[in-house]
């Protein structure tokens, strides 16, 4: 655990969700820091030096010490401020699966989202049929592993899963609006109480952008209707 006071920087993008699962991490813990907004499209020099091999948000800088990918960003808060809330659990199986499920929101379901967004007619069909077996993948998933609770999954407090999960889906009705589609709903219940619980949480009010900004940055990505 650090006892001495640290120079704790974010260098992120108001619309990454990779970004807010960093600075919400960072919240809950209670650890002060700077937050620098990068431009994507003119990346900064400061980005490229710490972020050499990906060059992306987010770059946590922690005493001059560039950590980067936003899932080994958060293990690593979690390991150098080890007190309470801790967003990964005790035992080593919760711990596994917590990350099992963690993992498979970040590799399946985050990049099964761009399709549905940049295809068009049948494409965008199959797209959108892919990301619903996903979520019943996942709910069927989260009934099973983790029974015992209802909404926040690490006790009272955000996990890393639900630091996940809850940035992922903060914006769904913004990511329905403009796409068409309607991926998180009653018909799978748990996920849907479950983000819809996230939602009200103060900190992901405080962090995730405004449903407004959200549908016209998505507008801006869409892939334009062909002429027909
Ligand atoms: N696996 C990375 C993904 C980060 C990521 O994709 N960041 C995007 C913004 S949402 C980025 O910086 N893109 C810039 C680029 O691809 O050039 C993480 O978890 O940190």
């Amino acid at each position: 655990m650090e006892d001495k006071p640290s120079e704790v920087v974010l260098f992120g993008t108001w619309y990454s969700s990779y970004t807010s699962r960093v600075a919400l991490a960072l919240k809950l813990k209670g650890i002060p820091f700077k937050y620098v907004e990068e431009n994507l499209s003119n990346k900064s020099e400061l980005l490229l030096k710490f972020n050499p091999i990906h060059k992306k948000v987010p770059v946590l800088l922690h005493n001059g010490m560039p950590i980067c990918e936003s899932l080994i960003i958060l293990e690593y808060i979690d390991e150098v401020w080890n007190h309470a809330p801790k967003l990964l659990p005790e035992d080593p199986y919760q711990r596994a699966r917590v990350r099992f499920w963690t993992n498979y929101t970040d590799q399946k379901i985050m990049p099964a989202c761009y399709p549905i967004l940049l295809k068009r007619g049948e494409e965008n069909q199959k797209a959108i049929e892919d990301m619903e077996e996903m979520q019943r993948v996942l709910e069927e998933g989260i009934k099973q592993d983790f029974p015992e609770k209802s909404s926040f999954f690490n006790g009272k407090t955000m996990g890393l899963l639900d630091i996940v999960m809850g940035v992922n889906g903060y914006n769904y009705k913004a990511f329905h609006e403009v796409t068409n589609s309607e991926i998180i709903g009653p018909k799978n219940p748990k996920i849907f109480m479950w983000v819809n619980a996230l939602k009200e949480h103060p900190l992901m009010k405080d962090t995730l952008p405004p449903h407004d900004k959200v549908v016209a940055m998505l507008k801006s990505k869409i892939a334009p209707t062909p002429d027909v």
